[in-house]
C-alpha cells in the first residue's frame, strides 16, 4: 500500500527520533541479558515443544523494550513475541491484526523480539540479541539489532542505508557460491527439520561451509556486513526478521520468501532467504530442485 494513503507524512514523527528509540530500547534489554543471573536464565517454560524456550529474562526485556517505546510514543502499538501464544499460526494471526488495526487507527507498528536466539541465551552461547523494528503502513522503517555481547549495534533506516555502530555497512558480494559462506536455522517441527535436513545436503557439496548460529536477527545482520553471504530459514515470525530484513536491504543485500512465486518478501513470510545480492538466485534454486519448495 502507498504510504501516502494511510498515515499522513505530518504524523509519522521523523525516522531518525524512532531509530534513536529503538536503539535505547535494544540497549536496555541487552544490557538485563547481560546482567541476568544464571538462575534467572534458567528455563521456566517451554512453549509449543521442549526446543522452544522462555526465561524469565525474555518478558522483563519485553517489559523494558515496550516502556521505553511507550515513553516517547505512548501511542504507537507494539507486537511482542512474549504477548503472543506459541505456534506459527498464533504468530501470524498476531501479525495480521496488528497490522490492521496499526492502519485503521493510523498508527505506526513497533514489531519486537526482547531475545533472539533464547537456546543460546539458556545455554549461554553469546550470540542472542534483542531485535526491534518499526513499520508504517505495513512497510518496515526503522530497525535495530544489538549484541551485547560483542558491543555491535547494527542500524537501518528505510532508503537511507545500514550502520554497525554507527558506521555504514554493506553485503560483501562472493563471485562464486563455492566461496560463499551461508547460514541456515532449524526452528523445532517435523517439517521445518526435514525441509532445513534436505537443504543442507544439497547446499554442502556447492558452498565453501554452512553454519547454524541460532539468532535469525544476528545470522541477517551477519549478511549485511557480509560476515556470511547468505541466510536461509524455513519457519520463522516476523519478529525474527522484521527488523534483520531492513538491515539487510539496506546494506544492499536481498530478502525472499521463499514460497512467493515472485521471491518477493514481506514481514509476515515465514520461509526467507537473505543474501548478498549475488548467490542468492543460485541458493533458490538449488533449494528448489532439491524438493525444499515446489513453486
Ligand atoms: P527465538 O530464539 O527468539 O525463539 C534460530 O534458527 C531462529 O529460530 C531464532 O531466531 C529463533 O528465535 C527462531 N525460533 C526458535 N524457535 C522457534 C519456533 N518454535 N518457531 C519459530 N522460530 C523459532
Ligand atoms: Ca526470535
Amino acid at each position: 500500500m502507498p504510504r501516502s494513503s494511510l498515515v499522513s507524512d505530518a504524523l509519522v514523527p521523523p525516522y531518525q527520533s524512532l531509530l534513536q528509540t529503538a536503539i535505547k530500547s535494544a540497549h536496555t534489554a541487552g544490557s538485563i541479558m547481560t546482567s541476568a543471573t544464571s538462575i534467572d536464565k534458567e528455563v521456566s517454560v517451554t512453549k509449543v515443544n521442549k526446543k522452544d524456550l522462555l526465561t524469565k529474562i525474555d518478558p522483563m526485556c519485553e517489559a523494558a523494550i515496550k516502556s521505553t517505546i511507550l515513553e516517547s510514543f505512548p501511542d504507537h502499538l507494539i507486537l511482542g513475541e512474549e504477548s503472543v501464544e506459541p505456534g506459527a499460526s498464533a504468530s501470524s494471526d498476531a501479525l495480521s491484526s496488528y497490522l490492521s488495526e496499526s492502519e485503521s487507527l493510523n498508527k505506526p507498528l513497533w514489531i519486537i523480539d526482547p531475545i533472539d536466539g533464547t537456546t543460546n541465551y539458556v545455554h549461554d552461547l553469546r550470540y542472542s540479541s534483542p531485535s526491534i523494528a518499526c513499520s508504517i503502513n505495513g512497510s518496515i522503517v526503522v530497525a535495530c539489532i544489538y549484541d551485547p555481547y560483542a558491543n555491535e549495534t547494527f542500524t537501518a533506516i528505510k532508503n537511507s542505508g545500514a550502520c554497525l555502530n554507527g558506521k555504514p555497512i554493506h553485503v560483501k558480494p562472493e563471485t562464486c557460491l563455492e566461496d560463499s559462506v551461508i547460514a541456515m536455522g532449524a526452528p523445532p517441527g517435523k517439517l521445518s527439520a526435514e525441509k532445513s535436513i534436505i537443504g543442507f545436503e544439497a547446499l554442502l557439496p556447492k558452498v565453501r561451509t554452512i553454519r547454524m548460529l541460532g539468532s535469525a536477527a544476528l545470522m541477517l545482520s551477519w549478511v549485511a556486513t557480509g560476515r556470511l553471504n547468505c541466510y536461509w530459514e524455513w519457519d520463522l515470525s516476523s519478529w525474527d526478521v522484521a527488523a534483520g530484513g531492513l538491515i539487510v536491504e539496506e546494506a544492499g543485500g536481498r530478502m525472499r520468501g521463499l514460497m512467493m512465486d515472485d521471491g518477493r518478501f514481506e514481514v509476515g513470510e515465514r520461509r526467507i532467504l537473505a543474501d548478498d545480492g549475488r548467490c542468492g538466485e543460485e541458493v533458490r534454486r538449488i533449494l528448489k530442485e532439491s524438493g525444499v519448495f515446489l513453486k
